[in-house]
């Protein structure tokens, strides 16, 4: 029996006792701890029935248990459906209901509203609670840990991402077991992780950067990590002499920062820090650099690509450019329109071909045809161009997306629900720079005449149907909407007139 993805973990454990998890406060879990508590939930998920193929929905807080679940379900063949605890009740009737888990695991406070869902769609609920407790770990204790594990190849499932939709649908994007392996251990071998190092973990576990970038590469290094509930500066400064590495998105640099205390002192022991799942601004990269005396390593992926370009561990980190791309990774850049692949320093598509690249969209056939190429290529949707020394620069976007804090949103998503709204003519909404999420959700609303519609009261409206990251961060009201001779909105327009609505900065 094999198994594609935790074979090579178990391989890479350099000793059983040395440690793979220490938490904020400050519980340890060793490697052998991990072989333990995932063999013993994988028993419990496969004694609940659920099968190789069957998808597990995960909706739960951060914790060292929720890690060993993830492993837990690669170990029993499970597809592993990590969910955002921001969703609401109402996007997560659209995720189970697509997804069709055999199993969902919940954060007790939310089980009977997520039993009333899952028995709508045939699932078992199971709890998991932040402090490690619930019904699935009172199972697991029962169980054995020497679990044997599923046989599972290199193109088998291993996880569902869901990402936000063009259309509004969110959609899972499906990787499999190769997908994650290989680039855990080319951004392993890229960013050079060895068992000594440790890092600070303080993203979230149920996207790829704080799951897959940060907890496979850690594994695949037999490494450590300070396994953090959330973001937080001063506690990551406090943590920093005892760390090596730092994974974030550009808003953790940010509020970095804001902190006095961050200094060429602070971070004597760190060896590495690391940004991505959005553009860092280069005043970042220089004022980190200039209070540090490290250069921000920026990186490029996305949930169905992993990781596709790096900026050199030696070698110049070119600050606004996310560097080259990855030793099993192939970039280009093509015309959108025709497909015709352009030369050095022409901004086009950014496409993407390697064992990386996910498999399809679940059960969406005709939706990942369109976004191939023939020849294997993923069309990325960022818009881009690679320089004559080879690094690739982000230029724009060719998708209709808001990146906030590291999120995405989809503003046709936020859009459809804002225009059902009673007293709603239209709307558009955009992302607008702002200073500490980069780019901030804005709602430009036209209501009917007569209307006593506000700000609070369309806030209030969306306050169940989206995740509050979604939830714009302003509305505006406006009499009409910019449009073009073909009648549709200017959202070039909008985003022009309304630039500065965070920043303070005047326009250019
Ligand atoms: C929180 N809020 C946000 C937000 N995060 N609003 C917009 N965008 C965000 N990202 C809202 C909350 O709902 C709340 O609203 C208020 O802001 C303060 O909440 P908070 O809980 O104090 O926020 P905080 O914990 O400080 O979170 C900010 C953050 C967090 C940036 C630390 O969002 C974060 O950890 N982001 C990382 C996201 C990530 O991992 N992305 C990777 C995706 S994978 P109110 O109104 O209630 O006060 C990917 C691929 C790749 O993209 O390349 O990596
Ligand atoms: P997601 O779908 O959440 O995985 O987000 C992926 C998107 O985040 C990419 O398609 C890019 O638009 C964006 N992204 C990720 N990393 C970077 C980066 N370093 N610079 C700019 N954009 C990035």
């Amino acid at each position: 029996m094999s198994n594609h993805l935790f074979d090579a973990i178990r391989r890479s454990i350099a000793k059983n006792d040395a440690i793979f998890i220490e938490t904020a406060q400050g519980n340890r879990w060793t490697y052998g701890d991990m072989i333990e508590w995932s063999g013993r939930l994988a028993g419990a998920i496969d004694t609940l029935g659920v099968r190789p193929g069957d998808r597990v929905a995960v909706q739960v807080e951060k914790s060292a248990e929720a890690l060993m679940l993830y492993l837990a379900c690669i170990r029993c063949g499970a597809v592993y459906l990590p969910l955002n605890t921001a969703y609401t009740r109402a996007e997560l009737d659209y995720f189970i209901s697509d997804a069709e888990p055999r199993l969902v695991v919940a954060d007790p406070t939310a089980a009977d509203d997520i039993k009333t869902i899952a028995s709508k769609y045939g699932a078992l609920v199971e709890t998991l609670d932040e402090g490690g407790g619930g019904s699935l770990i009172e199972l697991a204790n029962e169980e054995s840990p020497d679990f044997v594990e599923a046989s599972r190849t290199a193109d088998d499932l291993a996880a569902i991402l869901y990402t936000s939709g063009t259309t509004g649908r969110s959609k899972g994007a499906m990787l499999t077991h190769a997908n994650l392996l290989s680039n855990a251990l080319t951004l392993r071998d890229h960013w050079r992780f060895t068992p000594n190092d440790r890092l600070i973990h303080a993203l979230p576990i149920f996207h790829t950067h704080g799951l897959f970038v940060a907890t496979n590469v850690i594994l695949t290094s037999g490494a450590s990590m300070l396994l953090l509930p959330k973001f937080d500066p001063a506690q990551i400064l406090a943590l920093m002499p005892r760390a090596t590495v730092l994974m974030g998105v550009p808003t953790f640099y940010v509020r970095l920062l804001q902190h006095e205390g961050l200094n060429r002192e602070a971070v004597a022991s760190m060896r590495l820090f690391i940004s991505g799942s959005a553009p860092l601004l280069a005043d970042t990269h220089r004022t980190f650099q200039e209070r540090t005396g490290h250069a921000i390593l920026e990186r490029y992926g996305m949930t169905e690509t992993n990781m596709n370009t790096s900026n050199p561990y030696d070698g110049e980190r070119i600050a606004g450019t996310v560097g080259f791309p990855l030793a099993d990774v192939s970039v280009r850049v093509t015309d959108p329109e025709t497909g015709k692949i352009l030369g050095q320093d022409e901004t086009g598509m950014i496409e993407v071909k390697g064992p990386n690249v996910f498999k399809g969209y679940w059960r969406m056939p005709e939706k990942t045809k369109v976004e191939f190429r023939d020849d294997g290529f993923f069309i990325t949707g960022d818009l881009g161009k690679i320089d004559r020394q080879g690094y690739v620069h982000i230029i724009g976007r060719g998708k209709d997306l808001v990146i906030s804090g590291g999120y995405n949103i989809y503003p046709k998503e936020v859009e459809s629900e804002i225009d059902q709204l009673p007293g709603v003519v239209e709307c558009a909404v955009i992302g607008v720079a702002h200073p500490d999420f980069g780019e901030g959700v804005t709602a430009i609303v036209v209501k009917q005449p007569g209307s006593n519609l506000d700000e609070r009261a369309v806030l209030d409206a969306l306050g169940d149907r989206l995740a509050r990251y979604k939830q714009p961060k302003q509305i505006i009201f406006v009499d009409d909407l910019p449009r073009n001779t073909m009648g549709k909105v200017q959202k070039n327009v909008l985003r022009e007139r309304y630039g500065n609505l965070y920043t303070g900065r005047a326009r250019a």
